[in-house]
């Protein structure tokens, strides 16, 4: 019972000391990921994943919950006080569960939906056909605008007044510009519309004033904790007071039993971190860096997607070099640079093949880099996709990114070292 991991199972203490190289040795450019701190992982990794706690603070089905209420109380006065939310749930496991949530609290089945199509950068849940929102609820999507490649409110408010949805839905996940989220708050007034924003990627920059808020607009705010905000992976759910009954019930007991009270704790942690000033300025350097190395792409002869970026992601044609987005990706994973390949609006590639690559710079920041290191990776990227099948190429560039990683080493370095 006391035995460390390395002698209970060799095999999983191993995978963990190879991943833990992985992330200390490569590049991560994954727009959704990010490095959590110290503390999020002591509270993710404590006792409290011993508990069960069935109900709210207060009002639990088990004993011996004062403890848990203490930290699940800490998220709801965190993220009152950083999002300025009326009310907040912090029970959802992730994103996806803190989405069916909010539609079981507000839609019944056959209801219809409008959300942003995840073709043009939205989400599988925003009414996607194999999810469940595409499943449950008639879908209406709205896009980008095939000239600017961004949002078109006129269309989306033409489908809001034509098909008269319970709820519409924005947020989006391949989405590199900024949200008009007072002007879908207006659409879905103008039409009795309940509206929601999911916000999972562009969190920690709503949260330092980097991105117009949700709020007062919306009446649901979701999200996920992992990406800009920096937490542990998992979702929390702020809405207006008026909902909050209604909310809670579709949480627990509508489509979740026990909380992961490990989880609530490091998301607890996670807030008090992105209340500092500290945390404003990381956020800044995500979106300077973003914007630096938007800048270095282009100038390596890359199209980005509308031309840019205002948050923290970009999307690059690789298609327009000749370059699938599967080959873009695999080419680049072998030179240690990890993106994910992701369709573009209008593509004529299959999803799994796509014509783009979506590239981030939260992790990156995290490390420590700055627009220099952006300029850098930015001629990393070109020079592997101008050869994606030559391995000299690879080799070259991977020396080159660990050269760089060393220089901005992760806090886990020392248990890559006492690891492996
Ligand atoms: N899968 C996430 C992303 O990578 O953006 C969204 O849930």
């Amino acid at each position: 019972m006391y035995e460390p991991l390395s002698i209970v199972d060799p095999e999983v203490a191993d995978a963990i000391a190879h991943e833990t190289r992985r992330q200390h040795e490569r590049l991560e450019l994954i727009a959704s990921e990010n490095f959590v701190s110290e503390a999020v992982l002591e509270a993710a990794g404590s006792v409290f994943t011993n508990k069960y706690a069935e109900g709210y603070p207060g009002r639990r089905y088990y004993g011996g919950c004062e403890f848990v209420d203490r930290v699940e109380t800490l998220v709801q006065e965190r993220a009152r006080r950083l999002f300025g939310a009326e009310h907040v749930n912090a029970q959802p496991h992730s994103g996806t569960q803190a989405n069916v949530a909010v539609y079981m609290a507000v839609c019944k089945p056959g209801d219809t939906i409008l959300g942003m199509s995840l073709a043009h950068g939205g989400h599988l849940t925003h009414g996607h056909p194999l999810n469940f929102s595409g499943k449950m609820y008639r879908v209406e999507s709205y896009g980008v605008d095939p000239d600017t490649e961004r949002i078109d409110y006129d269309e989306l408010a033409r489908l809001a007044e034509r098909h008269r949805p319970r709820l519409i839905i924005c947020g989006a996940s391949a989405y590199p510009r900024t949200i008009d989220f007072a002007r879908i708050g207006e659409i879905a007034r103008a039409v009795g519309a309940v509206s929601m924003a999911d916000i999972a990627h562009v969190a920690g920059l709503v949260a330092a004033g980097l991105h117009p808020s949700p709020f007062p607009h919306m009446d649901f705010v979701t999200t996920t904790t992992h990406k800009t905000l920096r937490g542990p992976r998992s979702g929390l759910i702020m809405c207006r007071e008026s909902f909050a009954k209604e909310l809670d019930r579709a949480v627990f007991p509508g489509t979740q039993g026990g909380p992961l009270v490990h989880i609530i704790a490091a998301k607890a942690v996670c807030l008090k971190q992105a209340l500092t000033e500290e945390f404003s300025e990381y956020q800044r350097r995500i979106v300077s860096n973003a914007k630096a190395l938007a800048s270095a792409l282009t100038a390596e002869g890359l199209r980005l997607v509308s031309g840019g970026t205002d948050n923290h992601l970009m999307l690059v044609d690789v298609f327009c070099r000749g370059v699938t987005g599967k080959d873009a990706e695999l080419s680049l994973d072998k030179a240690h640079i990890t993106v994910n390949k992701n369709a573009i609006p209008f593509d004529k590639n299959p999803p799994m093949i796509a014509s783009g690559i979506r590239v981030g710079t939260p992790a990156i920041t995290t490390r420590g880099m700055r627009e220099a290191e952006m300029v850098t990776i930015g001629r990393l990227i070109a020079e592997v996709l101008a050869a994606p099948s030559d391995v000299d190429v690879q080799r070259r560039v991977r020396a080159s990114v660990l050269e760089l990683t060393a220089r901005f080493p992760l806090y886990a370095a020392r248990r890559v070292a006492a690891a492996i």
